[in-house]
């Protein structure tokens, strides 16, 4: 296994649609696995293809707190089926949007349909957590990060503040 490196945004890369996995392969199984790696390494409760610059419709998730037993769930071709009406408000961040948070509203709960590493139909009930980080990967294979459904103020206001910071670590990763 290996652990990737998540693209920060700004990025064009995190803006793009992802290309449907055709079948899930070893290749497959083995990209899934470095991503479980790269999410628990960084404490995420997600992660999708597309963060490690892979234009894939992939999907890891991890919902299980510290002190439970580990739960992964690996999925290939992602698609919510069915959402509830009701909806839920939940303080979102993004591993791609390091130490910005902001509150969310997405349907309550969905029902999935996906791949399993099998290459099999198997479909999800979530609610919750589950939910709200299914729809936020998910998101993700369609160029959407978190920030593009909050105010326009307050995405403005953090994609600024990381394109400053990006600026700076070219800076001081340049030679004198
Ligand atoms: O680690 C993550 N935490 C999180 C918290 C609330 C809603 C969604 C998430 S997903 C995020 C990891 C990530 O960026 N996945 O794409
Ligand atoms: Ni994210």
């Amino acid at each position: 296994m290996a652990k990737l490196d998540i693209i920060v945004a700004p990025d064009p890369r995190l803006k793009r649609q992802a290309e449907p996995v055709k079948k899930v392969d070893d290749a497959v199984r083995r990209l899934m696995d470095d991503m479980l790696e790269t999410m628990y390494a960084a404490n995420g409760i997600g992660l999708a293809a597309p963060q490690v610059g892979v234009l894939k419709r992939i999907i890891v998730v991890d919902v299980a707190r510290d002190d439970e037993d580990r739960q992964p769930l690996q999925m290939a071709n992602p698609e919510v089926v069915w959402e509830s009406e009701d909806a839920r408000t939940y303080e979102e961040g993004c591993l791609s949007l390091p130490d910005h948070y902001a509150d969310v509203v997405r349907p309550e709960a969905v029902k999935v349909r996906y791949l399993d590493r099998e290459n099999e139909i198997r479909t999800l009930d979530a609610d919750d957590i589950l939910a709200t980080c299914v729809q936020h990967e998910i998101d993700h294979l369609d160029g959407v990060l978190f920030v593009d459904h909050i105010s326009s103020l307050k995405r403005n206001m953090i994609i600024k503040k990381l394109q400053k910071l990006k600026k700076q670590q070219a800076v001081e990763a340049a030679p004198a």
